[in-house]
C-alpha cells in the first residue's frame, strides 16, 4: 500500500529560453500538479503511486519513464492509444515573465474516467491527494475525481484537495460549482488566498470559509500566501510559517512543492509546526531551481536550506 495516491494529469511541459514566437530551443520536462506532489514525496522516501491515462506516444513514453525515475509507482496508470499527451509551454518572455500556453485539450489524461480509478482505490493509501485542475479537464475527468473523493471517504482514506484553480481551464462560477462539495470529502484543504471563495461562499472571507469547511468535516486549512508564508487554520487555532528566504528563479511547481513538504511531514508524524515547515522547505527548494519539480530535495538535502529561515541572519 502506498503512502500517497494521487490522481491527475501528467503534462509535458516544453521551456523556452526567450520568446516562442522566435524559435530557439524548447526542453522537455514533466509536469502536472498532481505528479509534482508526487515527486516530491516520493524523493523523500515514501511511498508515492500516480494514477491517470497516458498516451501511447512519445511523450507518453516520457512521462512513464520520469515517473519511474522518481520512484513514484506507476502501476495503476491506463495506457490511451487514441489521444496525444497534453502539452504546456513555458515562454520566458522576460527575465521576469514567463507566459504559459496549454495544448491539452482532447489529451489522454483528459479521459480520465471512473473504471481507472477503480483498482488503484481499491489497493488503498494513507492519504488520497486531488487537485481542483483535474476536474476541469471534462466531463468523465470530473465525475472520475468526485467518485474517488466519495470512495476513498468510504474506505476510511483521508483525502486532501489543492483547489489550483487554472483560469485558462474554467471560470471561477463553474470551478466554485464543482470544488465546493469536493471539499467537504476531503480533511485537508490546500488554496492560496485568492481560491479560498471557491470551496465556500462567493466572496465569502477566510474566517468564514474556514468555519463552513470545519464544520463540513475539514479539519485543516493551509492557505498558502507566496513569499509571505502560509497559514493553517485547526479547529485548535491558527498558526503561521514564514517563508524561508532564497533566492526565487521560477516559482512553478512551488505550490505543489508545499504540498509534497506538507504530506510528507503528516506520513513522518510531525506536529502541524513541523508539517508547515517541511512544506515551507520544499516550497523554498521548488522556487530556487527551475523546472516544476527538478529541484526538490533527496530527504538527506533537506537541511541544505537551514539557516535560511525568515528572518535570520543569513
Ligand atoms: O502546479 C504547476 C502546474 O501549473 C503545472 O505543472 C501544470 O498541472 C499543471 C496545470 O494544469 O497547470
Amino acid at each position: 500500500t502506498p503512502d500517497l495516491l494521487t490522481v491527475g494529469e501528467a503534462l509535458v511541459s516544453l521551456r523556452s529560453a526567450g520568446p516562442l514566437a522566435a524559435g530557439g530551443a524548447l526542453t522537455t520536462h514533466l509536469a502536472g500538479a498532481e505528479s509534482n506532489v508526487a515527486v516530491g514525496v516520493a524523493r523523500l522516501g515514501h511511498r508515492a503511486a500516480w494514477v491517470g491515462r497516458v498516451s501511447t506516444d512519445e511523450f507518453g513514453e516520457f512521462t512513464l519513464r520520469q515517473l519511474r525515475a522518481e520512484g513514484v509507482g506507476v502501476d495503476g496508470v491506463t495506457r490511451d492509444p487514441d489521444r496525444p499527451t497534453g502539452l504546456m509551454f513555458l515562454e520566458q518572455r522576460t527575465a521576469d515573465v514567463t507566459r504559459v500556453q496549454y495544448h491539452r485539450a482532447g489529451s489522454a489524461g483528459s479521459a480520465l474516467r471512473v473504471d481507472d480509478l477503480r483498482a488503484p482505490l481499491a489497493a488503498g493509501a494513507r492519504m488520497l491527494h486531488l487537485t481542483g485542475i483535474t476536474p476541469a479537464l471534462s466531463d468523465t475527468a470530473r465525475e472520475a475525481i468526485r467518485w474517488a473523493a466519495e470512495a476513498a471517504v468510504a474506505a476510511g482514506i483521508p483525502v486532501c484537495l489543492d483547489v489550483n484553480h487554472r483560469v485558462r481551464l474554467w471560470s471561477r462560477d463553474s470551478a466554485r460549482e464543482v470544488l465546493a462539495p469536493l471539499a467537504g470529502h476531503a480533511s485537508t484543504v490546500i488554496a492560496s488566498a485568492d481560491e479560498l471563495d471557491l470551496v465556500g461562499d462567493p466572496g465569502a472571507d477566510e474566517s468564514a470559509v474556514v468555519a463552513e469547511l470545519f464544520r463540513r468535516g475539514v479539519d485543516t486549512v493551509l492557505v498558502k500566501l507566496g513569499s509571505e508564508g502560509a497559514r493553517a487554520h485547526t479547529p485548535a487555532g491558527v498558526e503561521h510559517v514564514g517563508a524561508l528566504a532564497v533566492t526565487a528563479v521560477d516559482t512553478v511547481g512551488a505550490g505543489d512543492a508545499f504540498t509534497a513538504g506538507y504530506l510528507s511531514g503528516w506520513f513522518d508524524g510531525l506536529d502541524l509546526t513541523g508539517r508547515l515547515r517541511r512544506a515551507a522547505t520544499l516550497g523554498a527548494f521548488a522556487v530556487s531551481s527551475r523546472g516544476d519539480c527538478e529541484g526538490l530535495p533527496r530527504r538527506a538535502e533537506l537541511s541544505l536550506l537551514d539557516g535560511h529561515e525568515a528572518g535570520s541572519v543569513l
